[in-house]
């Protein structure tokens, strides 16, 4: 620990696959909680997610059938939390994380980091590192909401203005696909039409799969940036802005298996918008962690047991899943 600016708080417990981590030189993904919601407009709660997560995580397995792999391998390592100020309004939030971040990145191993927030704007500052070291990004984007306004409770740094500062900082040649959207002013929904850097996929649940598809066997590094609110609220309820309909996990789990397959990098995901408080059941936080564990596939982490197989026609014969 370098000083409470950088500080990371340990993880206790840590993310469920992370426990039999024999260390951070190991590991092929990285977890880091930013617990963070100063730019939530609604209902707030989600800086509690990150705890929240890792606890759901002891109730699922570490195998996943869909993706016919395993985290129990050593491969993941949680770096714990990193130490937010409290009450950081957005605009101070984003240069504060975005050096604590970059001082990070000379002590955490070089390798895909899942975010865990916060609210999504929690994940910007790692979004838009993304950006600057990846000016051809693919960014898979998961919401309810286009999250496009120019400004928002007067700040350009609300969770409702995230892929509006993240297509200032994409390069010319980066896309956004947006997947779940169903929520928001007719302005956002006209600009996914005619920003030629945004691939507008709707709601339909085959979509992002097919997407996967064609973007894992591209060279383009991948970046999956997921607001839980995009899930159907039965699955997901405990989310600030909750939006009723949206995707089934089973179909963000399809597309991100894809991810995993494909010889694409997926060079980080973060993973936002999960409010325990809202959702006294628990469930919202099983649903997330069990997002988290198929993100962390896509990143490279995960290994496939032997023997095991989960009718994916475009399995390779090996035993991990991308190398
Ligand atoms: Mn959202």
């Amino acid at each position: 620990m370098t000083g409470p600016a950088t500080g990371l708080r340990p993880a206790e417990p840590p993310f469920v696959a992370a426990c039999g981590s024999t260390g951070a030189a190991a590991a092929r993904a990285v977890i880091l909680g930013i617990p963070y919601d100063g730019a939530t407009s609604y209902r707030a709660g989600a800086r509690a997610a990150p705890a929240a997560i890792r606890a759901a995580s002891h109730s699922i397995e570490s195998y996943a059938p869909p993706f016919g792999a395993d985290l129990d391998d050593g491969s993941v390592f949680d770096a714990g939390d990193l130490a937010v100020p409290e009450d950081l309004a957005p605009d101070a939030f984003v240069p504060w994380a975005t050096s604590a971040l970059s001082e990070l990145d000379r002590r955490l191993p070089a390798v895909p980091r899942l975010v865990l927030g916060g609210d999504h704007g929690a994940a910007l500052p790692a979004l838009l590192a993304a950006c600057a070291r990846h000016p051809d990004l693919r960014i898979l984007h998961i919401d309810a909401h286009g999250d496009l306004r120019a400004s928002y409770d007067g700040t350009p740094y609300s969770h409702a203005c995230v892929m509006a500062r993240v297509l200032e900082a994409l390069g010319p040649e980066g896309i956004v696909a947006t997947w779940g959207i169903r929520s928001g002013p007719p302005e956002e929904f006209t600009r996914a039409r005619t920003d030629r850097r945004i691939l507008a996929l709707g709601t339909d649940p085959d979509a992002g799969p097919a997407l996967a598809a064609r973007w894992a066997f591209g060279a383009a590094p991948v970046y999956v940036t997921f607001d839980l609110d995009g899930l159907d609220v039965g699955e997901l309820p405990g989310t600030g802005t909750p939006e009723p309909g949206g995707l089934p996990l089973a179909a963000v789990e399809r597309a991100l298996c894809r991810l995993a397959r494909g010889r694409a990098p997926v060079v980080g995901a973060d993973l936002t918008e999960l409010s325990p408080p809202l959702d006294p059941s628990g469930l919202s936080a099983v649903t997330a962690a069990r997002a988290a564990r198929a993100l962390l596939f896509a990143l490279g982490a995960g290994t496939r047991p032997a023997g095991t197989r989960d009718g994916q026609a475009d399995a390779p014969a090996s035993s991990s899943l991308r190398r």
